[in-house]
């Protein structure tokens, strides 16, 4: 049994990565996702044009059944990221993640970016739901429109979009007909599901400092969503349109679920932080494991496979 997939012509040999800005702020925790038994892969923390010291602490924290989480995107800069995706890229295929705080700064990134010797994947963040006053573009279907006509006036290298959960069915149809219309290479869903509160019941406080506590929340809690979006998208994306299934996984039967939704390459936020990286070789065992009792040998057999009722 081989777990391999295949994103704009890029083969990996696993389809476990964590998910952008769990393990990935620098290059020692890089390094280890990168040498992780079971990781086919990594994303960076989403990179801003310049560094970032984010929102004030504590601003990550275990919750009920998962994480709440009111990072404000805290990175390096886009030079940090770019020159660890370009020395190790020879290793195998990685993910470059990005996230400007305007239209103009994912403009010039994706612009740099061009121009670099790198030449794996990116990952243009268009739901960040921490940044006060800095709205989720991917909730702004015209916004969303928008920054992907100008990107792809210029930018040739292979591109996809990571997005925010969404909750309505129309919402489904809307963000799938925009996304139709642009050679991506695939979509990231779901980012954690924004602002949400998390109280602590000895002390009546919130558990994050940034934003009076509201936060964005990921881990078992929205495994539901995650799968929703998954299923939804792969059911309304055209198929040159690949899909990574991220939210709630904690077991490989989780892992499954995600691939049985239509999901290419499944991502650890949540219980990657909490677990570090020896979570990937768990999930792969137990993803074999769960496999090899439904009689499957390839994640073909399986993908997208959901039986409805
Ligand atoms: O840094 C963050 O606060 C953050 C980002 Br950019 C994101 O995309 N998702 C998230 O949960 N936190």
């Amino acid at each position: 049994t081989t777990l391999t997939a295949n994103i704009a012509g890029f083969e990996f040999d696993d389809i476990l990565l964590n998910a952008a800005g769990v393990y990935c702020m620098t290059t020692e925790e890089l390094d280890q996702v990168l040498t992780a038994p079971g990781a086919g892969s990594l994303v960076t923390k989403s990179a801003t044009p310049s560094f970032r010291a984010g929102n004030p602490a504590p601003r990550f924290t275990k919750m009920p059944l998962g994480s709440i989480n009111s990072m404000g995107l805290p990175n390096n800069g886009l030079d940090y990221y770019l020159d660890y995706v370009i020395t190790k890229q020879a290793v195998k295929p990685l993910f470059l993640s990005i996230a400007g705080l305007t239209k103009t700064d994912n403009l010039a990134m994706l612009h740099q970016i061009q121009a670099s010797n790198f030449n794996g994947l990116v990952e243009l963040n268009l739901s960040c739901p921490n940044v006060p006053g800095k709205p989720q573009t991917a909730y702004d279907f015209d916004a969303t429109r928008a920054i992907l006509t100008e990107v792809f006036q210029f930018y040739t290298k292979p591109l996809g979009v990571k997005l925010p959960p969404y909750f309505d069915i129309v919402h489904f149809d809307m963000v799938a007909a925009v996304l139709n219309d642009f050679p991506l290479a695939f979509v990231n869903t779901i980012n954690s599901i924004g602002n949400a509160l998390a109280i602590d019941p000895e002390t009546d406080s919130v558990m994050i400092a940034p934003k009076g506590g509201f936060g964005g929340i990921g881990g078992e809690i929205v495994k539901p969503t995650a799968l929703a979006n998954v299923r939804a998208l792969r059911l309304r994306l055209n198929p040159a349109i690949k899909i990574i299934g991220t939210g709630g996984v904690q077991t490989g039967r989780d892992v499954y679920e995600h691939i049985l939704c239509g999901a290419d390459l499944v991502s650890v936020g949540t219980n990657l932080a909490f677990e570090g990286p020896a979570i990937f070789d768990r999930l792969k065992t137990e993803l074999l494991a769960e496999m090899a009792k439904k009689g499957y040998r390839s994640l073909a057999d399986f993908r997208g496979n959901l039986q409805t009722l």
